[in-house]
Formats: C-alpha cells, sequence, structure tokens
C-alpha cells in the first residue's frame, strides 16, 4: 500500500425512519386505537483506530462515505429497525478535522469517533395520544443524518524522530537500530515518505519507536523540498535525533536544521545530536569534533561503531521524558460536537422573522407538512415553547413570514 497522511471526504449519517400513522383493527372493534410504531435511527459514520493500517490510502479515492437509513415504523406499534452503522478503520495517530477545526484525536489503537451521527428515527402516532385526543392522526418524520466535509491527517506516532539534512545517513540509521529496511541510497531524497523501525532490545523495559522521515533543507519550513510536510510526522516525537554527516560541514548542518525546527515550533523538544559516518574521519578531525560537539554521539551507521551505545542513551532518554509526562499534541483538547444553540432566537430583518434553536428546528424538520393535524400539533408545541409569543414580542403580525430552518410559513 502506498503511504498517504491526508484523505477528504464527506460523510453523512443515516436518514430517521418516519413514524408510522396507523390505527389498530380489530374484527369486533370499529375503530381501534392508534399504534403506529416509531422509526428506526438512521446508521452513524464511526471512524476507529486501528494498529493494522499504517496510511489513509483506504480513503484516497473516497467522495463520500454514507451510513444506512432507518426504516419506518409501522402498525401494531412496530418499531423501525435501526439504520447500520459504517465503520471506517484508520490508523493510530490520525486526527480528524472539518472546517471549524479539531474534532478528534485518534492516537490510541480501539478508540473511536462518531463523524456523522444518524437523525433521529421520528415517533409514530401512537405516542400522540392522550385522555384528550385520542385518536391522533399525525407522526413525525425522521430526521436527517449528520453531514459534513472531514479531512483526516495521519501523524506517525514515534518516540524518537530523526531529522537529519539529506543524505546525512537517518535511514542507515534507522536500518542499524531496528528491524526496518528502510531505503538507503548515495544520492540525496531516497526517502520520499516516513519509514518506522521498532527499537526491541533484550533488558529494555518498553521498546520504542522511531521515525525516519526525508531530509529537510534550508526553507524547509517555508515548504521547500519534502521534509517540510514530513516534519508533523516527528511533531510528536518525544525526543529528536539530529543526525549529521560528520565528514560535511556538520556545524552548518546542525545551524540549519535548528532553524527549521524553530520554524516549525520544535525548538523546545529534547534533541540528541549523532555524528555519522565518522568511519571516513582520521582521529584528529574525531577529536575535533568531540571538542566541538562535547554532547554529541559520534557512530558510524555503516559499521556499527557507536550504534550501541547510542540506542542506549536513546533507550533511556525516551524513558525519562516519558515518566515526565511526555509531549502534549501542540492543539487544544478536541470537540466532540459543534456546540449547539440552546432555547430559542427570533430574529427580525428582510421582511421576514427567522426563529433558530436546536430544539424548534428539529420540531420543524420532524414535521410532517402533508398532514393537516400534523402541522396544528406543530403550532401547538410553537405556541408551548413560548416561540409564538417570542414572534409577538419581535413585532410579528398574522401573515407575516417566518423561517424556521429551510421551512417557510405565515404566522398566524
Ligand atoms: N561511510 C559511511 N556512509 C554512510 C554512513 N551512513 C550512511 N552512509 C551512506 O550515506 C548515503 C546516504 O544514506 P541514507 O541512509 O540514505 O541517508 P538519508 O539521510 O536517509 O538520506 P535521505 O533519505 O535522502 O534524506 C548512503 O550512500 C549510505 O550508504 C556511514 O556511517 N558511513
Ligand atoms: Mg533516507
Amino acid at each position: 500500500m502506498q503511504f498517504v497522511d491526508e484523505a477528504r471526504f464527506v460523510v453523512l449519517g443515516g436518514r430517521g425512519g418516519d413514524g408510522s400513522a396507523s390505527f389498530n383493527r380489530e374484527k369486533y372493534k370499529p375503530r381501534g386505537g392508534p399504534d403506529g410504531g416509531r422509526g428506526g435511527d438512521g446508521g452513524s459514520v464511526v471512524l476507529r483506530a486501528t494498529e493494522d493500517l499504517s496510511t489513509l490510502e483506504p480513503y484516497s479515492y473516497r467522495n463520500s462515505v454514507k451510513a444506512e437509513r432507518g426504516r419506518h415504523g409501522s402498525g401494531s406499534n412496530k418499531v423501525g429497525e435501526r439504520g447500520e452503522d459504517v465503520a471506517l478503520d484508520v490508523p493510530v495517530g490520525t486526527r480528524v478535522y472539518d472546517e471549524e477545526g479539531l474534532l478528534a484525536d485518534l492516537s490510541e489503537p480501539g478508540e473511536s469517533f462518531v463523524v456523522a451521527r444518524g437523525g433521529e428515527g421520528g415517533r409514530g402516532n401512537s405516542s400522540f395520544a392522550t385522555s384528550t385526543r385520542r385518536a391522533p392522526a399525525f407522526r413525525e418524520k425522521g430526521l436527517p443524518g449528520e453531514e459534513r466535509e472531514v479531512r483526516l491527517e495521519l501523524q506517525v506516532l514515534s518516540d524518537v524522530g530523526l531529522v537529519g539534512l539529506p543524505n546525512a545517513g537517518k535511514s542507515s540509521l534507522l536500518s542499524a537500530l531496528s528491524a526496518a529496511r528502510p531505503k538507503v541510497g548515495d544520492y540525496p531524497f531516497t526517502t520520499l515518505t516516513p519509514k518506522l523501525g521498532v527499537v526491541d532490545e533484550r533488558g529494555y523495559r518498553e521498546p520504542f519507536v522511531v521515525a525516519d522521515i526525508p531530509g529537510l533543507i534550508t526553507g524547509a519550513s517555508e515548504g521547500r523540498g519534502l521534509g517540510n510536510r514530513f516534519l508533523r510526522h516527528v511533531s510528536r516525537a518525544r525526543l529528536l535525533a539530529l543526525v549529521l554527516d560528520a565528514s560535511e560541514d556538520p556545524e552548518n548542518a546542525e545551524a540549519v536544521l535548528r532553524v527549521e525546527l524553530h520554524a516549525a515550533g520544535l525548538s523546545e523538544r529534547p534533541t540528541v545530536v549523532v555524528l555519522n559516518k565518522i568511519d571516513l574521519l582520521d582521529d584528529e578531525l574525531r577529536e575535533y569534533l568531540r571538542e566541538t560537539f562535547p554532547a554529541a554521539a559520534q557512530i558510524s551507521a555503516e559499521t556499527g561503531e557507536g550504534v550501541a551505545e547510542l540506542r542506549d542513551l536513546l533507550e533511556s532518554e525516551v524513558r525519562e521524558l516519558g515518566e515526565k509526562g511526555g509531549v502534549e499534541p501542540g492543539e487544544p483538547g478536541h470537540r466532540t460536537f459543534r456546540p449547539s444553540w440552546e432555547g430559542v432566537r427570533v430574529e427580525a430583518g428582510g421582511g421576514e422573522y427567522v426563529v433558530s434553536g436546536e430544539e424548534v428546528e428539529r420540531l420543524a424538520l420532524k414535521t410532517d407538512w402533508e398532514s393537516p393535524e400534523g402541522v396544528e400539533h406543530f403550532q401547538r408545541e410553537l405556541d408551548r415553547k413560548g416561540v409564538v409569543s417570542a414572534l409577538k414580542k419581535a413585532g410579528a403580525e398574522p401573515g407575516d413570514e417566518v423561517r424556521i430552518g429551510e421551512r417557510m410559513f405565515d404566522f398566524q
């Protein structure tokens, strides 16, 4: 499968089934009571994080995903069947956005998020029977499911991120540290997409994950090269290893990397400096680099020199950082659903009155406008909820146009 770390599509919850308007007909009863059942709720679209997937590729060509609608209710108080949910597997590390921002961050295996809720089923006429209204002939319609365009963004999750200029030997190092075998080449930009490797040594309390990303170049944070797009994949790594080619001006390389990390908002992240390719240096140069980079690890990914020590160093740093609480994702905690407007608001303007509020808008959607009794019920409810007096207070007179959601009608 190809590595795809972004996908965009529309999700639609299923519509709720309509309630039924029905009357019980038994042989010796001339006119039975109302027995129309409720419609089933529509199915929802659910995202579920799994470790079995490491790319968003299955969604790269999807335009929309729709859950099943609920069945209508029927006579004898039969409830309509619920629509089935659609569960979409996404890789762990997937963040879900809509046009308003972050909705969810699926960073644990098994975590799930309802991204488009199915609509509620409508009630049947039997639920409207009262002692004074024994034979209501109206029912509610099912509500439409939620609909929104989402953008999924994958961040591979690792403990240590390898950052370096192209050709520094990051992929070689990943392969020296772990069982991963990323492509290594003696030319820049060999690595085109992030690769993960698990470092699991005997004696380690817990394995840790290292991410290799494409090389960064000057201006990466402004969009040059490939590295910039991929920096986000190490943006949650607890520790960054700056991999420098010791044989090619490592001072300059480190300065370039620090500038790019700073521009990407990662300058506070703990780092370890790794001088690679020391097999190419003589003793004098190695000594010089020990003085210039006193804290750096000197290694050769090719010969394996210094790699075991580096591995232990990374392991202990990762463990200590983990015990300190690790890295918080850079964005505010996730929002489950859009805040809904409770209560009712009446606004006058443009020759009409607009009534808004979650409850009344739902009421309008549920109303069966074909049925005079249904419309009457709607009007009674408006009165009961205080909408009629709010409209009067706002100046509405009989004959004026009132809009609730998509629905227009005359004020009476
Ligand atoms: N002599 C020597 N060569 C090395 C060492 N590590 C890597 N190389 C070579 O350096 C070249 C680049 O190595 P890669 O591991 O592909 O480098 P990279 O940083 O992943 O490069 P990009 O993916 O292009 O950013 C390859 O020819 C490697 O064989 C080392 O320790 N010593
Ligand atoms: Mg590489």
